[in-house]
């Protein structure tokens, strides 16, 4: 088996798996690093005076990782800048939102020449590369320019953009150009996959070889659908833990006989919270006989909280919460819980089983791994019903969800309603098809499939590509 080297913006190798609070991908991850004696690599989160180049090595639970520290005028514009505010809002079509700042570009552009630079030396010739997100796209450009001709592949977990929108971005072509310097690029769906082959046939004049390959800039690249999953082993055993059912009972507890509805999602406006609590209004005021009957849970830890969109946002989700509390709450019931908190996974299995319905309605998202979660963690014999945005990426496999258009808050209320009615018989056979699903896209099966698929591909195909010999892609 070769060398797998993971290369991300941040590296989440758990420093003690047991504590239970590392996320899925971060566990699957580590453990395909072990499987294949790897090594993690990444920006370290620190800063320091002056850029050093001088990686740190770790041993985290078995897991080597390989840490750079960046200045602070790198984090401001790479990651502050023109991954959160410019890459993240376009993927998400939030072009109202995205800034296209020219020292953003170029602060980006040099982290990850740094990075390529860092990492390049520790490559060895028989090594995989697999590359994770937006914050790096062009890292293997920059590989490739040190001579690196090892397979490198890269994994969007965000949706791609529409054409129409991207190209507002000022230098899209040389952003898209430094994608055929991979050998592979993966999506979590056939619509993201589809909206990327768009933009290189319609923009790029690039062509589909119809095995997945796409040709275009003198270079090829095979594409491929991967969608993500969660551990289903690691999270059924999570919500049947102590702490699990622990939770499981003080929440059922405190329930006292109503329909509890979770949300369970990060502060992001991708994530569409304030246009499911005006949904959820909506359903108060259209069901005044179910009143008292229902509240929702939502979980939203802060995060973020340099970035001022983050700020207004979390004050627009304040102020929408207390004014329906205010509005409906009568003295033994209040119709939101807002939870400004993080959870232990455990904890979160236990708080998901309790919930008669999950609402999983973001306005656009790469997959959605809440939605797999929220299933996984249900009662067989009585499963909750999960109402699903058609704008997550999940959307595409988990066609037994209720599936709404979360800009709508009759679509929402409708929902909520159609959940909170629906015979058990009904939860039932949803729930199976649903939770097939979930065991068919395991995190495990995900990450096997994508290493599998980048491995069977051909070595030294670069040799006919004048992109990695005279950096053609600077010309863009
Ligand atoms: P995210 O946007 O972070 O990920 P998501 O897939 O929902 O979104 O994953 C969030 C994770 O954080 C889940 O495992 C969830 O349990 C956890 N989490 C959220 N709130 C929490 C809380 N209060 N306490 C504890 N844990 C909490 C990006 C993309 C997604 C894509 C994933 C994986 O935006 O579309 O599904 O990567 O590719």
């Amino acid at each position: 088996m070769p060398r797998l080297i993971v290369v991300s913006n941040r590296v989440s190798a758990p420093v003690d798996p047991a504590a239970g609070s590392a996320g899925g991908l971060a566990m699957a991850l580590s453990a395909a690093l072990k499987a294949y004696d790897g090594l993690w690599f990444g920006w370290s989160g620190e800063t320091v005076e002056t850029f050093t180049g001088e990686p740190k090595f770790e041993d985290r639970a078995g897991v080597q990782v390989a840490l750079v520290d960046l200045e602070a005028q790198d984090v401001d514009e790479y990651y502050n800048g023109y991954a959160n505010k410019t890459l993240w809002p376009l993927f998400h079509h939030r072009v109202d939102l995205t800034a296209y700042e020219r020292s953003y570009g170029e602060g980006y552009e040099r982290v990850n020449r740094r990075f390529a630079e860092v990492l390049a030396p520790l490559i060895q010739p028989d090594d995989l590369i697999w590359v994770h997100d937006y914050h790096l796209i062009p890292i293997a450009r920059d590989l490739r320019r040190l001579g690196i001709n090892n397979r490198i592949g890269f994994f969007l977990h965000t949706p791609w953009p529409v054409r129409q929108l991207l190209v507002t971005l000022p230098h899209h072509r040389r952003l898209v150009e430094s994608m055929f310097a991979y050998d592979l690029i993966g999506f979590h769906t056939e619509e993201w996959l589809d909206l990327f082959r768009d933009y290189v046939v319609s923009e790029a004049r690039g062509e589909i070889d119809g095995l997945g390959g796409l040709e275009c800039f003198g270079r090829k690249v095979q594409t491929g659908v991967f969608p993500i999953g969660i551990d289903v082993d690691a999270f059924t055993a999570a919500r049947d833990s102590r702490e699990g059912v622990r939770t499981y009972d003080r929440m059922a507890a405190s329930a006292a006989f109503r329909s509890m509805m979770v949300g369970v999602d990060r502060l992001d406006y991708s994530k569409g919270l304030e246009e499911r609590m005006l949904g959820y209004e909506q359903f108060l005021h259209d069901n005044a006989d179910m009143r008292g009957g229902v509240f929702l849970v939502q979980v939203t830890p802060i995060s973020r909280d340099d970035v001022d969109t983050y700020q207004d946002m979390r004050a627009r989700l304040d102020a929408t919460a207390g004014r329906i509390n205010g509005e409906f709450a009568d003295m033994d019931w209040q119709p939101i819980r807002y939870l400004n908190r993080s959870y232990r996974r455990d904890q979160l299995a236990g708080i998901y089983r309790a919930a008669r319905v999950g609402l999983v309605t973001p306005l656009r998202d790469g997959m959605n791994l809440v939605a797999k979660e929220y299933v996984a963690a249900q009662n067989p014999e009585d499963p909750g019903v999960l109402i699903l945005s058609r704008f997550a990426g999940a959307a595409e496999q988990m066609g037994e969800a209720l599936l709404v258009n979360p800009f709508s808050r009759e679509e929402l209320s409708e929902a909520i309603h159609k959940a909170l009615t629906m015979p058990l018989e009904e939860r039932i056979r949803k729930w199976q098809a649903l939770m097939q699903v979930v065991r068919d896209t395991d995190v495990s099966i995900w990450r096997d499939a994508y290493v599998k698929a980048l491995n069977a591909l051909p070595v030294g195909e670069t040799d006919d590509a004048p992109f990695h010999r005279d950096g053609r892609a600077d010309a863009a």
